[in-house]
C-alpha cells in the first residue's frame, strides 16, 4: 500500500496526448528514467478539469508536472526542473551553449508554433506566405543543427526535446502544403529519424496521421 511519503515523491504529468508542449516533458522524464503517472486532460472538451484549474490557475494549460503534490507549469520550465532534480543530463554544461539552446527553444515557441498555427488555419495568399515562413524557420533550425548528431552535439538534450514533438506534425505539413521535407530540409529529417530511434521519443510521439486528422478537425481543414 502506498504511504503518504510515497505520494509526496510521486511524479504526475497532466497532459493531452496530442500536445507538443507536453510531449517535451514526457520525453525528458523518460530520458532521465523518471517513473511518472500520466493523467490525460482531454483538450477537445471545453472546460478544464478541477485538477488543471487547481494546479495551474493562472494559465489553465497543460502540461503540468506535479512533484510531491506541487505543480510545475510551462514545458520549458518543466524541462529545467526535471534536469535540476534528476539530471543534469539535458542542458549543456557551458553557460554560453545553455543560453544558445534557450534562445532557439524560444524561437520554436514564439516563431515556429505561431507560424504552424497560421499555416494550418489560413487560406489562399496568407497560407502561401505562412508556408514560406514555416519552411524558412525549419531551414534555419537545420542550420543550427549543422552536421551535429543532436542539437548540442553527440548527446540528445534540451533543444532536441523541445523541437522533436513538432515532427509529429511534419507529415501534416507536407500534406497541407504539398511539399516534401526530405527535399526541403534533409539533415533535419535525418535528425528526426535519429530521435525517433530513441525509446523515450518513440514511446511518446503520437501517430502522424492521427495528429493531422485532429488538427484538420481543429482548424476546419477540408
Ligand atoms: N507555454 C506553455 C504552453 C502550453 C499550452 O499552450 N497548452 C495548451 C495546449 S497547446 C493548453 O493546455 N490549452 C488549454 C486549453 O486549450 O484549454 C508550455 O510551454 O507549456
Amino acid at each position: 500500500m502506498a504511504t503518504s511519503e510515497d505520494a509526496d515523491h510521486q511524479v504526475t504529468v497532466v497532459d493531452f496526448w496530442a500536445n507538443g508542449f507536453g510531449m517535451r516533458a514526457r520525453i525528458a522524464l523518460r530520458e532521465l528514467g523518471v517513473a511518472f503517472r500520466y493523467v490525460e486532460e482531454d483538450l477537445r472538451v471545453r472546460e478544464r478539469s478541477e485538477l488543471v484549474r487547481r494546479m495551474n490557475p493562472v494559465h489553465r494549460s497543460v502540461p503540468i508536472l506535479i512533484h510531491g503534490g506541487r505543480p510545475v507549469c510551462g514545458s520549458v520550465n518543466i524541462l529545467q526542473y526535471v534536469d535540476e532534480v534528476w539530471g543534469p543530463t539535458l542542458f549543456p554544461r557551458d553557460p554560453l551553449q545553455r543560453a544558445h539552446a534557450r534562445f532557439w527553444a524560444d524561437f520554436v515557441d514564439q516563431k515556429v508554433f505561431s507560424t504552424q498555427t497560421r499555416f494550418l488555419k489560413s487560406k489562399g495568399d496568407e497560407k502561401e506566405a505562412a508556408k514560406g515562413e514555416l519552411l524558412e524557420q525549419l531551414k534555419r533550425l537545420e542550420e543550427v543543427l549543422g552536421d551535429k548528431t543532436f542539437f548540442a552535439g553527440d548527446e540528445f538534450g534540451f533543444l532536441d526535446a523541445v523541437l522533436i514533438p513538432f515532427s509529429s506534425m511534419f507529415h501534416g505539413y507536407e500534406q497541407h502544403g504539398g511539399f516534401d521535407l526530405d527535399v526541403e530540409c534533409p539533415s533535419l529529417m535525418s535528425w528526426v529519424r535519429r530521435c525517433k530511434e530513441r525509446k523515450s521519443v518513440k514511446g511518446v510521439l503520437p501517430d502522424e496521421d492521427k495528429m493531422y486528422e485532429l488538427h484538420k478537425k481543429w482548424y476546419g481543414i477540408e
